[in-house]
């Protein structure tokens, strides 16, 4: 028997009135996946994220505490991007445009009171990004997550991570919209959910093997 490795995958549920959400779809479909990753068995445990400040945070670390994770990836919808885009760095601090599901709207407020101003994904992000356009899927690296619920829970995951040493690797992702969203909103564009899917299952399998990031990423851009 080979060792198992657990990797929590999170997605968010729909907001801002839609009925889907392209971060909770990926997630569901990864719910029970598992692939061989330099001889060992790698397990998805697939997990939706409220959209509220604060029980979102309660919901990951429940998860955590349950599958002890090696890696965990967190997934949003940013609707305006075309591509899947890993986030480089999470911020400490909440400043919401809209209400989350609780009707909670924070402004200017930190995610961890006295935490650290910002802290790095220790996914291999250029790695991931090199991987998924060798592999056909649309990529690149994001330097903002925003500052609403996908920032918050992304700082908070890196804030539970280093405190436990960083023996996890963690990250968040923001994909683009499925083409049933971008077809309620002419000229937007959008990603089909079976390519948003593949591109995370490479992602998870970079994540595994790659421990040094690369510089390099095939594109020009980053
Ligand atoms: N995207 C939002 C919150 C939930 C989601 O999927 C964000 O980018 O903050």
């Amino acid at each position: 028997m080979s060792e198992a490795v657990n990797i929590l995958v999170m997605g968010f549920e729909p907001f801002e009135q839609d009925t889907i959400n392209p971060a909770w779809e990926v997630a569901r479909a990864l719910e029970g996946w598992s692939f061989e990753s330099e001889g060992r068995t790698a397990r998805v445990h697939g997990l939706q994220l409220p959209c509220v400040f604060g029980a979102s945070i309660a919901a990951l670390k429940q998860a955590m505490a349950q599958h002890q994770p090696q890696l965990v990836v967190c997934l949003g919808l940013a609707g305006t991007r075309n591509e899947i885009t890993p986030e480089r760095v999470a911020i400490n601090i909440d400043d919401a445009r809209i209400r989350d599901h609780a009707q909670a709207q924070p402004i200017d407020v930190p995610v961890v009171e006295g935490g650290p101003v910002a802290y790095w994904s220790t996914l291999p992000i250029k790695a991931i990004v090199r991987d998924l356009r060798a592999a056909g899927v649309p990529a690149s690296v994001s330097n903002t997550a925003g500052t609403f619920v996908c920032n918050h829970i992304f700082y908070a995951l890196m804030h539970a991570l280093a405190a436990e040493g960083n023996r996890a690797r963690g990250g968040f992702v923001h994909l683009p919209l499925l083409p049933e969203q971008s077809a309620r909103l002419p000229g937007t564009s959008s990603m089909a959910l079976s390519t948003q899917v593949e591109g995370i299952q490479q992602l998870l399998r970079t994540a595994l093997t790659v421990k040094a990031d690369v510089v390099e990423t095939g594109g020009k851009l980053h």
